[in-house]
């Protein structure tokens, strides 16, 4: 099921419901153009902080957000913090600054206990987007609004693309072994890729030929690429590959490392989540390993959390507490429309 935010406030949470759909209607002004009434609504001022720039979803994510916040007359700070000690100290600064609200995909969630005491400490609202929250406890952080993907379903997308592909292609199942680039304290991380080997097995694959390979360190695609690696050195009879991750960075440097071991892109099918990284391969004339990839809503997890905070310091409304987002296939042949339908390039 999709939900919104808004779709909740407006109950219309049955279809896919934008944000903008739920929008407060626009007045005429005296000078002919047009406000909304939130403009004139009390101040507000968020953080929004994320953890990695340079994976294309967070420059889609915050671009998002800040048009929402400009549209709704609110001040947002968006702030990279790619360790657990800046982030601690991004949110000192951010309340010196006078945010009342903070929207957070950390990175590292196992800091939510601290993050949550350090917001509460200075009286700020508490939002996690995208990577869930983690107590001391080791279990989600009760009580913190998430927007979040339905992890396990869409990794499931990308098993059952990847099954389709391989049928596809004729491949001998038997001879074929798959890389999972991936960065096992992450829930949302484990969970897709769980997603993608229950429907592999569905299929017919053994999911015990996915062979793990951790992503420490950057987590961006030079690192995939070092983890595929190893994998790729235990396994060096094995002709055809498939490649699952977290996300397009991981495919996408694991895919490169094959075919720089030598491996054509034809025997390779890679099936990313994000969409707009992979939207790259598809540009290049030359086929990649990256044969598709699930495109998420950059658009929905920047401008609904944003509206959903901002509700709650000016209205006192408080967000739901969990929000999950669903993706579409995305592939050489769909992805200009579909980017274009979701607003992303
Ligand atoms: C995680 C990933 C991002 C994006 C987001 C929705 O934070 O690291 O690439 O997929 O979830």
């Amino acid at each position: 099921m999709k939900l919104s935010w808004s779709g909740l406030a407006c109950a219309c949470a049955a279809t896919l419901v934008l944000a903008s759909g739920c929008s407060p209607a626009k007045e005429p002004t005296a000078a002919g153009g047009t406000a909304t009434t939130e403009k004139t609504a009390k101040p507000a001022k968020i953080g929004f902080v994320v953890k990695q720039m340079d994976d294309s979803w967070f420059q889609q994510e915050t671009k998002f957000a800040k048009e929402k916040a400009a549209e709704l007359g609110v001040e947002l700070v968006v702030q990279e913090a790619k360790t657990g000690d800046q982030v601690l100290s991004v949110i000192d600064n951010l309340a010196t600054q006078g945010c009342e609200g903070l929207i957070i995909c950390s990175p590292e969630t196992q800091l939510g206990s601290a993050i949550k005491a350090a917001t509460e400490r200075h009286k700020m609202k508490l939002m996690s987007v995208d990577d869930r929250l983690i107590g001391t406890d080791g279990q989600p952080l009760a009580g913190v609004p998430h927007l979040g993907i339905s992890a396990f379903e869409i990794g499931r997308l990308v098993g059952k693309t990847i099954a389709e592909e391989m049928k596809a292609r004729n491949w001998d199942l038997a001879a074929v072994a798959g890389i999972a680039i991936l960065k096992e304290d992450l829930e949302t991380a484990r969970q897709r890729v769980d997603g993608a080997k229950e429907a592999l097995k569905e299929a017919g694959f053994d999911p015990a030929k996915v062979y793990t390979a951790p992503w420490k360190g950057a987590v961006d695609m030079t690192a995939a690429g070092d983890a595929a690696n190893i994998v790729i050195t235990q396994h060096g009879d094995v002709k055809k590959w498939i490649v699952v991750s977290s996300n397009d960075d991981g495919v996408v440097g694991a895919t490169r490392a094959l075919q720089n071991r030598g491996i054509p892109a034809s025997d390779i099918i890679g099936v990313g989540i994000n969409g707009t990284t992979a939207a790259a391969e598809f540009r290049k004339d030359q086929m990649t390993g990256v044969f598709a990839s699930i495109l998420l809503s950059p658009r929905r997890h920047g401008a609904e959390t944003v509206e959903a905070m901002a509700k709650w310091i000016r209205d006192g409304q408080t967000p739901a507490m969990e929000i999950y987002t669903t993706g579409t296939v995305i592939n050489r042949s769909n992805f200009e429309e579909e980017l274009k339908r979701e607003g992303v390039q």
